[in-house]
């Protein structure tokens, strides 16, 4: 029995150290498995795997060159006027956890391996028992699963601080609602994403799809409101010599200029030199040219990374779907919208979302919080971005604008009261992402005040979206997922049949 037992735990780590936690091989073996199922011969297998594997290294090495170089960037303003500030991204949030972890409740975070099976687990069964759950996403972006189980443990060990007498009630409550957080969250925006993409087969699964869902529909509700045809980002087309504008690279770069110009300005060329950003020798006016026309590159390479793996991904899943867990779609990385919508989108959420964090940190200052914020690129970059990107879909480029600056004030000051909230704001970091800053939050309160209650009032919450969410589209629900076409002509039916 021990030695089953130990395999089994080999193979498990084996499976997520090398897949689950690497999206690239994870969306991969996806391919693998569908094209499998639909019995394709074995070189098609093989290529599937490699295009899909491919395309998502290509798309990490976009999203990583953005984060890599414009990280430092915004947290140089933290170095540059000595604040004892916070930094909302992800990696800062992680580091946090894990310094403050032991010295706060004793407990390392060892067991996160298993929380990932468990909750991993817990989602396939949700979307298996569909029929009853009206759950049909399921979660493969494995970096942030690690990033949130981090939080999530410091969260509901601070909320419920009972668990932590016994490491098995901690796995059990906690793969319980992370593994729902997960499938609901995807599921969510099932629908958004169908249309977006026009029947791509995919769902976002990352840090921020309730403000997705929650900001798509309001944008639907504005333009339904204001009766005129909405005009998206890039249907937006400018006279004149603003022409060049309406090249997304060229406005990408203009604005990028523009905005990081200021912040390394600010900074000073001696602090850069100082920081090794560039040598004392380097002229400075090319290495602000230089670091902001790679926005553009790092986009333009996370956009072919879409393209490259996003058609093997659609065709391959039909697979799984069909065979494996009928209605299902793969939830992916938020990045992968950048490769649908409104090319522009991408930017100008970025810029609002930039303006609205910027803007919530001044408040944060002058009201003299006892907790500041530093704005990490990762939340003001992918979350505003996408949101961006889906808000434009529905609203036009004015929800385009007004959504991602205000999903940035409710990052900043979402996480700055959570951090502070549950003692995390002292070890230096938040994740930050807008679930994490709006959704999570509301969860931990209720939880902290409500105990058990709380707990399973936050469960019933969640199990309860994706049935109010059936019950509203009840007769093409299922269509989302199951046939996007006859889902648009039934819809369309639908909406003339109002109309009369
Ligand atoms: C995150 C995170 C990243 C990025 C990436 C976006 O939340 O940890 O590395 O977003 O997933 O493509």
């Amino acid at each position: 029995m021990d030695s089953v037992l130990r395999v089994l735990t080999v193979i498990w780590e084996f499976f997520v150290n090398n897949f689950l936690t690497q999206p690239a091989y994870f969306i991969g073996l996806m391919v693998v498995v569908g094209y499998i199922l639909l019995k394709k011969p074995w070189y098609d297998v093989i290529a599937g795997f490699i295009k899909a594997t491919i395309g998502f290294f290509i798309l990490q090495v976009g999203s990583g060159g953005l984060t890599s170089n414009f990280r430092p960037i915004l947290v140089g303003l933290k170095g540059k006027f000595n604040l004892d500030a916070m930094v909302i991204d992800p990696y800062f949030g992680q580091n946090a956890v894990q310094a403050g972890m032991e010295e706060q409740f004793g407990k390392t975070f060892t067991d996160v391996m298993l929380l990932l099976l468990i909750a991993f687990i817990f989602n396939i069964v949700l979307v298996a028992l569909k029929k009853w759950t009206k759950l049909r996403a399921l979660f493969t972006t494995g970096h942030v699963q690690m990033q949130q189980a981090a939080t999530a443990f410091w969260l509901i060990l601070f909320a419920l601080p009972v668990l932590k007498d016994s490491n098995l009630a901690i796995l059990i409550v906690m793969g319980l609602l992370l593994g729902l957080y997960w499938a609901v969250g995807s599921n969510l925006i099932v629908g958004q994403s169908q249309e977006l993409t026009d029947g791509a087969g995919f769902t976002i699964a990352h840090q921020q799809m309730f403000g997705v869902g929650l900001f798509t529909w309001l944008s639907e509700k504005m333009s339904k409101k204001s009766k005129k045809k909405t005009t998206r980002l890039d249907d937006i087309k400018l006279p004149g010599w603003l022409k060049i504008f309406n090249e997304n690279m060229v406005a990408t770069a203009v604005l990028m200029t523009i905005f990081f110009g200021i912040i390394l300005m600010i900074l000073g060329k001696p602090y850069l030199v100082e920081q090794e950003f560039l040598k004392a020798t380097d002229n400075f006016f090319f290495y602000i040219m230089t670091t902001s026309f790679h926005f553009g590159v790092y986009l333009a390479i996370l956009q072919l990374g879409v393209r490259t793996f996003v058609t093997e991904l659609t065709n391959s899943f039909q697979g799984i779907s069909s065979r494996l867990l009928p209605g299902a779609v793969p939830g992916v990385d938020c990045a992968v919208a950048f490769g649908f919508g409104s090319q522009n989108a991408v930017t100008i959420g970025f810029l609002f979302g930039a303006l609205g964090q910027f803007l919530a940190i001044i408040a944060l200052v002058l009201l003299k919080s006892p907790t500041l914020v530093v704005a990490g690129f990762v939340p003001v970059f992918f979350d505003n971005a996408v949101i961006a990107v889906y808000a434009d879909n529905k609203g036009g480029a004015k929800a385009a604008m007004i959504f991602p600056f205000i999903s940035g004030l409710c990052q900043v000051f979402g996480s700055a009261f959570i951090a502070a909230f549950v003692g995390l704001a002292q070890y230096g970091g938040y994740l930050g992402m807008w679930d994490w800053a709006v959704v999570w939050p509301v969860f931990t309160v209720v939880m902290k005040y409500l105990s058990y209650a709380g707990l399973a009032l936050v469960v019933v919450a969640l199990i309860a979206i994706p049935q109010i969410q059936y019950r509203l589209k009840k007769d093409t629900y299922f269509l989302e997922t199951e046939d996007w076409e006859e889902c648009k002509r039934v819809r369309a039916e639908q909406a003339a049949g109002t109309q009369e």
